[in-house]
């Protein structure tokens, strides 16, 4: 395997990062009027300008061949081929499967997995047509009104982002909820006001296993038990399980034919398109949910077959690592500009830094160079009143990626408009910035003594030449949605392949969790074990005061 650093293409666009040192990106639109539609690709519906970046020509030729020189069309193969590229969990990674509306087949350990495939997504269309039709009745006889979605990190976050985004297209009488944290406030506000005879539970989770979705179901179930009168046959009617783990599900008592199955090849971040997105296709129907699973393999199929200079999703990548690896940037922001999008930064999060957070190469080697960098965001405009101002003035440089519906699914007053004004305003901000003679010709008219003229205008200079993308669409639909979210899973997949990293595992959640199973029974009384002084001291502190307060009450 090869480490990035060494390829002739990394050691040019070292040198070329100097070259462009001192240039404007405005210079560079002055000079080039077609630097637009140079610099913009449309794929799936979305139109994608990355104009706005530090870029030339010659930049984008020396990524195109980083990518070549990095074994990125290999690794792309590999993928779609069903190949262990998840090498230290000796796993394939094909939630790309998952989406292949194609007829193709797919082959793990030389099984086809598509008829499994489809199997999964016909026992999900006739379960979701019996709860939406009403047809499946609760223990008491009721139809189910409200479904709550248990699960935790990728059995929580995909679909509740793809849940909350496509809110114009659920059906009114089905309330879906989510319950993630062990913290039972997340449970108990979640169960306010809810029936047990007309509540359905998913319990998400792909190992069963899992602490929190654990605790988080055992206390569903205690709830469901007390407002039925104990009678255990409830659990069948109001219980569904969406795991990869048979046997614990069923110890766990939910009937295997409420089970709906998943498998090893699909990574939890990545597992929306599973069965664990049936929450998404109760809250819109299955035809809603293949149609976001025709998003993605749109955009699978672009990443597939389209040549590097031309791939959406390559180019997104690509300009991470310019700005990561030669512009020292450390983060990257998720602007989108739409409300129903909120939890897309989330989704991003968990998808990029749990998968490419790592500083191990593939041959188990310490990697000399950044990887992932942090990713954060909100919907815009409300950042705007809060962290654009370091975005625009601040030391630090963040490449920002703006997204948003061309048409709103409302229509009230100039809401819509004012929302796409600022978010291409914002990105113009960015890029042309106002220099020194600007920010004085504004202020001009005031008649300032020279002094304070001169440091109003130094604060009200911005350098611009600040980097973002721009994705537009004509409205966020299912569709749209879901080649929104594979582009962005390959963009992840193109980093890592040229950090030569593994993506798709994640070791390093695991250290707490074994930490915590050892602090547990030490919280509830027993002998503390081996700590550092702080954590010794402070489960003392804990206990201490538990006891005291236990002493209050009583
Ligand atoms: C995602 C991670 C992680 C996982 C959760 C829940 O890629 O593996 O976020 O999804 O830890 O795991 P279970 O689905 O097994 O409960």
């Amino acid at each position: 395997m090869t480490q990035p650093t060494v390829l002739p293409a990394w050691q040019a666009l070292d040198d070329h990062r100097l070259e462009i040192a001192d240039s404007h990106m405005r210079d560079w639109f002055a000079q080039d009027s077609d630097r637009f539609q140079h610099f913009s690709l449309k794929v799936a519906g979305i139109l994608f300008d990355y104009s706005k970046n530090r870029v030339t020509d010659k930049t984008m030729g020396l990524l195109s061949q980083l990518a070549e020189q990095s074994g990125l069309r290999g690794r792309i193969e590999a993928m779609f081929n069903g190949d262990k590229i998840n090498h230290t969990e000796d796993r394939a990674v094909l939630h790309v499967a998952l989406r292949n509306r194609s007829d193709r087949p797919i082959w793990v350990d030389g099984q086809d997995v598509m008829p499994q495939v489809r199997q999964v997504l016909d026992k999900m269309r006739q379960f979701t047509d019996l709860i939406r039709s009403r047809k499946w009745l609760g223990y008491s006889g009721q139809a189910i009104t409200d479904v709550v979605n248990i699960g935790i990190g990728g059995s929580d976050l995909g679909p509740r982002m793809v849940t909350r985004a496509l809110t114009p297209y659920h059906k009114d009488d089905l309330r879906i909820h989510y319950v993630a944290n062990v913290d039972e406030a997340d449970l108990i506000e979640t169960l306010k006001g809810l029936n047990q005879e007309t509540t359905l539970f998913l319990v998400a989770s792909k190992t069963f296993t899992t602490q929190e979705t654990m605790a988080n179901a055992r206390s569903a179930r205690d709830w469901l038990l007390a407002g039925v009168g104990g009678e255990e046959r409830a659990i069948a009617r109001h219980f569904v399980a969406i795991s990869t783990n048979r046997h614990a599900v069923q110890a766990f008592g939910i009937d295997p034919d409420n089970m709906f199955e998943f498998w090893d090849w699909v990574g939890g971040r990545y597992s929306l398109w599973s069965a664990v997105g049936l929450s998404i296709a109760l809250a819109v129907g299955m035809d809603g949910f293949e149609e976001l699973l025709h998003g993605a393999f749109e955009v699978d199929e672009h990443f597939r077959t389209t040549p590097f200079s031309r791939n959406v999703p390559v180019i997104m990548g690509l300009l991470g690592i310019w700005y990561t690896n030669f512009l020292g940037a450390m983060s990257h922001a998720i602007l989108p500009y739409h409300q129903y999008l909120r939890h897309f930064p989330e989704h991003l999060q968990q998808l990029d830094m749990e998968s490419n957070g790592k500083s191990v190469d593939l041959d188990g080697c310490r990697v000399g160079y950044q990887t992932g960098p942090v990713i954060w965001g909100q919907p815009g405009t409300n950042g705007q009143h809060s962290f654009f101002q370091l975005l625009h003035q601040g030391t630090h440089l963040v490449p920002c990626d703006f997204l948003a519906s061309v048409q709103s699914h409302h229509q009230l007053g100039e809401h819509h408009q004012i929302l796409l004004a600022n978010c291409l305003a914002q990105a113009e901000a960015l890029m042309r910035g106002r220099t020194m003679d600007e920010a004085r010709e504004e202020l001009a008219d005031l008649d300032l003594p020279e002094e304070r003229l001169a440091l109003l205008a130094a604060s009200k200079t911005f350098p611009g030449n600040r980097p973002s993308n721009m994705f537009l669409f004509e409205r966020l639909t299912p569709k749209i949605l879901g080649s929104l979210i594979a582009l962005y899973e390959h963009k992840v997949f193109v980093q890592g392949a040229i950090w030569n990293i593994n993506s798709f595992d994640q070791m390093g959640v695991e250290l707490g969790k074994q930490l915590a199973r050892s602090i547990l029974p030490e919280l509830e009384g027993a002998e503390v074990g081996q700590h550092d002084a702080s954590t010794r001291a402070l489960i003392e502190f804990c206990r201490d005061w538990e006891r005291c307060s236990a002493g209050k009450t009583t």
